[in-house]
This record gives C-alpha cells, sequence and structure tokens, in this order.
C-alpha cells in the first residue's frame, strides 16, 4: 500500500460508538476478552457447545506437535448433521435457510427440512459413485443451492470437497482435480452472469482430458444451455440425484478429520491447497458468526454477498450460518444486473438484517453514486460487514452512511483462507469502529505486530501481523506439503504464525492491516500470485520474460500490471500481442487475473544478482517517482520503461 493512503489512514481520528440498543442486547460482551485470556481452553470447549458431539472430546487442545495442531481431540461428530439434522430434530425444519434469488428473477425458498432431504439424496448419489469417506470430490459450480447441497453432501460422507471458483478456468480445474486427487466432479451445465448464460460443462470437459483418475461428472442444470456428453461418465443431477431417497445416516468422524481443501494463492507459482478439518473450523467458524454479527437466528436475515467458491463463502454463506441455524440469502448473479440497485433491491424484499460484503463492492456502488440506494428501503439493516482487503475511510463512511442508514456498526473483519474464520474485528455491540481499523482480535484470539526480528513493536508503530495461539479454525496443513506448511507460515517467526499482511498498532493499541508484504496482491478481494501470473505469461510462445506487479487501483483496490519482453520471433503489432496475451491470462487462470495494462519493454530492472525489481514496477505502474536503482545493473532501464508507461495510458 501506497505510503500517502498509510499516512491518511492513520489521520483518520472519527469513532462511531455501538448503538445502545444493540450494546443492550449483544450476543458478545466486553468481559469476554478478560474470560478468553483467563482460560483459552476452557473458553473454547465452551464454544464448541455450540455444536451436537456424537462423542464427547477428552482435550481441548493438543499442540504437542506444533505447529500441527489437534483440536477437540477424541471428539466426534457430522458436520451436516450439526448443519442440518439437529435444527430439524428440535423442531426448526420449518424454518428457511436459504432465500435463493437468481440473476434471472427466479426464486427459490429451502427451509432445514427441504436441505436435509436434498443433502441425503446427494450423499446417497455420491455413495452410488462409490465415494468413502476420505476420498475427495471437486465441486466446480455457479452460486445456486445445488452447490451447498454438494458441499454438505461431502461433508455428510466425510469426503472432503474442493471447491473451485466458477471463475477459474479450465487449466486452474485441472491442477485443483490433480492436486486433490479428486475423483468425481460436481458441476453445473453454466450459471447466469451479467444478464447471460455463462457455461461451465465445457471446462470441466476440457480439464478431464487431462484427470485419468475422474470417474463422474454430475451435473446440475441451471441454464439449459447445449453440452456436451460423455456416456457413462456424465450424469444429470435431476435424474440421478433427484431418484435417491431422503433418508440417510450419518456416521460421525474424528473432530480433526479433512472436511475441505481450499486453494488459494501464495508467494510461489503454486496454489496451495489450504486444509481445514471438521470439529475446529466449524466451532471456529459458529462462534465468530455469532459474536460479529450478533446472530439472532429467529430473526434474522443474513446475507454474506460473495461467492461460494472462495473461504467467505465456504465460512459464512455455508457452515457457519447453518450451524447457527441462520436465515441467508443466496444471490447469484453480479451486483449491477440488471440495474445497479439490485443488491438494494434484494435487501428491502427480504427485510435483510445483516449484510457482509467486500470493499471491492462498496467502492463500485460509491461509484454508481448514493442516489441508487436510496431507491430502496434497507431500514431492517442493523448491522454491515467488509472483509477481503483494507477498507479506506471513505468507502467505509460511504457505506456506514448510504447503506447503513448513518446507525449501524460496520465490522471491518481481518482473516484469511487459512484462519477460516474471522480474526480481528469490532464487537458490534462493544467496540466503537475507527474507519479503517479492524481493531482488536476476536476474544480467544491472539494477533501481535511484530517487527523484523519478531519483536512486538510498541504503539504507534507498523510492522508484521502474527498470530500468536493457535485456534480452532486454523489450517491443518498444505493438503500433501507438511513442509510448506511450515515454511509458509510457522518459520519466518518461530512458533508464531506469520499472516503475510503488514500492519499498524495506533496509540490505542488498535490494529490497521495494511495489505500484504509478499509478492501476493489482492484484487477486488481475490488473492493473486505475481509469480503465478508471470508463469502464465512466460508460457505464452510470444513472451520470453514477465514481471507483474499489483497496483493500486480505484476500484479493484490492486490491479494487475504486467510488464513483458517478447521473444524476436513474435510476429504482430504490439497491440494485437497485449490483447492475445490478456486472453492468454484469461484462459490460464481466470478473469480475474487478466492484467489492467500490459506493457512490452526491452528490458526489465534487474539487481547485479539478476532479481527483478518489482518495486520499481510498481512505482512505474502508480506513476511515482521512481525510488532507488542504485542496485540495478542498468540504470538507463526504467527511464526507457517509464517512457513507455506514459505513452501507453
Ligand atoms: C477472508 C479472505 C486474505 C487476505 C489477507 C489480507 C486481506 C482480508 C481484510 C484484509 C485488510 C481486512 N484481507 N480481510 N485486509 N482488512 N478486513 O479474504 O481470505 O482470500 O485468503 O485473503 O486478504 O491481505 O491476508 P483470503
Amino acid at each position: 500500500m501506497a505510503e500517502s493512503t498509510l499516512s491518511n489512514l492513520l489521520r483518520e481520528t472519527r469513532r462511531f460508538d455501538p448503538p445502545a440498543d444493540l450494546a443492550a442486547s449483544a450476543n458478545l460482551t466486553a468481559d469476554a476478552y478478560a474470560e478468553a485470556e483467563a482460560d483459552p481452553e476452557a473458553f473454547w470447549a465452551k464454544q464448541a457447545e455450540r455444536l451436537t458431539w456424537e462423542t464427547p472430546f477428552e482435550q481441548v487442545l493438543d499442540w504437542s506437535n506444533a505447529p500441527f495442531a489437534k483440536w477437540f481431540v477424541g471428539g466426534k461428530i457430522n458436520a451436516a448433521y450439526n448443519c442440518l439434522d439437529r435444527h430439524v430434530e428440535a423442531g426448526n425444519g420449518d424454518r428457511v435457510a436459504y432465500y435463493f434469488e437468481g440473476e434471472p428473477g427466479d426464486t427459490r425458498t429451502i427451509t432445514y427440512a427441504q436441505l436435509k432431504d436434498e443433502v441425503c439424496q446427494a450423499a446417497n448419489a455420491l455413495i452410488e459413485l462409490g465415494v468413502k469417506t476420505g476420498d475427495r470430490v471437486a465441486i466446480y459450480m455457479p452460486m445456486i443451492p445445488e452447490t451447498v447441497v454438494a458441499m454438505l453432501a461431502c461433508a455428510r460422507l466425510g469426503a472432503p470437497h474442493t471447491v473451485v471458483f466458477g471463475g477459474f478456468s479450465s487449466t486452474a480445474l485441472r491442477d485443483r482435480i490433480l492436486g486433490c486427487e479428486a475423483e468425481i466432479v460436481i458441476t453445473a451445465d453454466g450459471g447466469y452472469r451479467k444478464g447471460k448464460p455463462s457455461a461451465l460443462k465445457p471446462a470441466v470437459d476440457e480439464a478431464l482430458t487431462e484427470c485419468p483418475d475422474v470417474r463422474n461428472v454430475i451435473v446440475a442444470k441451471r441454464t439449459g444451455q447445449d453440452v456436451d456428453w460423455t456416456e457413462g461418465r456424465d450424469l444429470w443431477w435431476d435424474d440421478f440425484v433427484g431418484k435417491q431417497s431422503t433418508e440417510h445416516t450419518p456416521e460421525s468422524f474424528d473432530a480433526e478429520h479433512p472436511l475441505y481443501v481450499m486453494y488459494t494463492s501464495g508467494t510461489t507459482g503454486k496454489p496451495k491447497g489450504i486444509l481445514h478439518t471438521t470439529g475446529g473450523y466449524l466451532v471456529g467458524t459458529a462462534y465468530s458468526h455469532w459474536a460479529v454479527f450478533d446472530i439472532k437466528p429467529e430473526t434474522d436475515v443474513y446475507w454474506t454477498a460473495a461467492d461460494i467458491g472462495w473461504v467467505t463463502g465456504h465460512s459464512y454463506i455455508v457452515y457457519a450460518p447453518l450451524i447457527n441455524g441462520t436465515t441467508s440469502i443466496m444471490y447469484e448473479g453480479t451486483p449491477d444486473t440488471p440495474h445497479p440497485g439490485r443488491w438494494w433491491e434484494i435487501i428491502e424484499k427480504y427485510k435483510v438484517t445483516i449484510l457482509y460484503c467486500a470493499p471491492t463492492a462498496i467502492r463500485m456502488f460509491m461509484k454508481f453514486g448514493a442516489e441508487i440506494p436510496a431507491k430502496n428501503d434497507l431500514s431492517t439493516l442493523r448491522l454491515i460487514g467488509s472483509v477481503g482487503e483494507p477498507i479506506n475511510p471513505e468507502a467505509y463512511i460511504w457505506y456506514r452512511e448510504n447503506i447503513g442508514g448513518g446507525k449501524t456498526p460496520v465490522v471491518d473483519t481481518w482473516w484469511q483462507t487459512e484462519t477460516g474464520m474471522i480474526m480481528i474485528s469490532p464487537l458490534p455491540g462493544v467496540t466503537s469502529g475507527k474507519p479503517g481499523s479492524a481493531m482488536q482480535p476476536l476474544p480467544g484470539i491472539s494477533a501481535d505486530v511484530v517487527d523484523d526480528a519478531g519483536n512486538s513493536v510498541p504503539n504507534g508503530s507498523g510492522g508484521y501481523l502474527v498470530l500468536n495461539k493457535p485456534w480452532p479454525a486454523m489450517l491443518r496443513t498444505v493438503w500433501g506439503d507438511d513442509e510448506r506448511y511450515v515454511d509458509t507460515y510457522w518459520s519466518r517467526f518461530k512458533g508464531t504464525y506469520f499472516a503475510g499482511d503488514g500492519a499498524k498498532r495506533d496509540e490505542d493499541g488498535d490494529i490497521w492491516v495494511l495489505g500484504r508484504v509478499d509478492d501476493v496482491m489482492n484484487v477486488s478481494g481475490h488473492r493473486l500470485s505475481t509469480t503465478e501470473i508471470e508463469s502464465a505469461l512466460v508460457s505464452h510462445p510470444k513472451v520470453a520474460e514477465a514481471a507483474v506487479v499489483g497496483a493500486s487501483d480505484v476500484t479493484t483496490g490492486q490491479a494487475v500490471v504486467a510488464f513483458v519482453i517478447l521473444r524476436a520471433s513474435a510476429e504482430g503489432g504490439d497491440d494485437d500481442v497485449v490483447n492475445e496475451l490478456r486472453k492468454h491470462v484469461s484462459s490460464e487462470i481466470g478473469a480475474i487475473a487478466r492484467p489492467r495494462n500490459i506493457l512490452v519493454v526491452s528490458e526489465l530492472p534487474k539487481t547485479r544478482s539478476g532479481k527483478i525489481m518489482r518495486r520499481l514496477l510498481r512505482d512505474v505502474a502508480e506513476h511515482r517517482e521512481v525510488g532507488d536503482v542504485t542496485t540495478l545493473a542498468d540504470d538507463s532501464v526504467m527511464g526507457a520503461i517509464q517512457q513507455g508507461m506514459n505513452s501507453s495510458s
């Protein structure tokens, strides 16, 4: 993040106290901090009572083989039973689990009892395909109820799912299927985006040409578009799942049984499969959801406006809301289809009380103008949240004023795919919020800001964000690569989890997360690795070398800017090549990784040891004066690159 933004942030002095009525009836009060501090294990044992355990656990935490944690040792549990059956058994089967709103305007209301029946059918379908406990299932779906059904069917059988975001390309899908050796793929013909059907099945067909171990593909019909069909392999959801029995007795699994693998970008080219297990993940997500969103399941209508293909969707559209018996909204499409007020229409229609979304969406709505949300009645909202990237104070204030009616608390929640659950956030009934600050770790969570040597920095200083106590929803390892788990997260500072983010602690001790300190960038709240995009670029036959940086962008937070050196043999004008390369990156990774700018250069700035100095390229991409060039092997390179950038934009 640019220094100027940093100092702007830290000049922010506005404070917003919790509304008195919310504070008076809040789920979590200030004493929870001291309670958790006094006896963390007792605190987490108490939170574990949110779940129904078939066999109670004997020990809260086994940290004897750190950093490999075991939570709720000896406990046995079924995730799907906890999400569904027990609510039905308790007489809440008629409560709505999801109000589904399709992009074209079709709707479905799904109760807990109906969802349970559908999950049982899907579980029986997977059994018929030979899926056993421990087998992996890949899910590549649009935002439709079947996606939740598929995930919970896997969880019910103890078959870890790996959900691949529907915007990812066939190559990304292939890599993830191969990475966790999935044998079954669940997909759809397509989904609706931006007013049009957007196909998914062709990417599955393409990916599977290189995934010989995938036996079957279950295809949900959403758009009705034509699909190629592989007889014997492909099965229509409606026929195959629809014919199954709605009876299925869940088996309980060890608290540490794998629940899912979610791939996320890291500092090296290959995405990492983050492993979450069952008991701790469910306890951590359910607790944080209850605490941060002050969930009152009987009366709230809760909406996480994210995609299920990201961790935010896993934790706060699927698992935590269901564990807590919440009624949620699920919206399929883009926020501005068919008009820029779609979200506000949904909030009015369903009387949504809690909205959780990303700053990039808020900044987009700011651009559309405050008159758009003003057309709808948003007065049911009592709490609004933000996730995915730092929220700049302007966006925070706009959100609070124009969406929250100037009265709702804004919870700015910091967490990661790896943490599984919200870690740092204001508590809506307790904290006086500061626009731009995630404030304090939740009760039970311990975070710090440290310097290069790992020492805690004094208030008023910046450093690296670390987590210094294990927490229940923590990742357990990188799938199939324990060494990478230890290296990436636990080696930078011994015995402490290194989050990869820079942060500052202000004079009051509150935390301001400033963004990544590694080669991970954050585009519209989505993590992308510079190396991954560079590899995609150099995999194109016309590219000799590439360097990618994340440059600040008013809408998307950061944008991908690439500098490429073409091979001498490359034909065609620069403009054609640039278009070709942007398309190539889309098809290699996904549209989200498509560079905003690609600059063809004849040389890249390198140190004498051959390291590309991305810092200088970032200066150019952000139209700043270029920093210190003294370590460059050839300092004339930067002048040429700068000229190129100026003439291209
Ligand atoms: C949940 C999620 C994690 C990275 C994280 C950080 C950034 C997330 C933030 C935030 C500042 C917040 N991030 N929330 N930065 N303030 N409230 O987004 O997971 O996709 O793994 O990304 O996102 O940089 O390290 P994930």
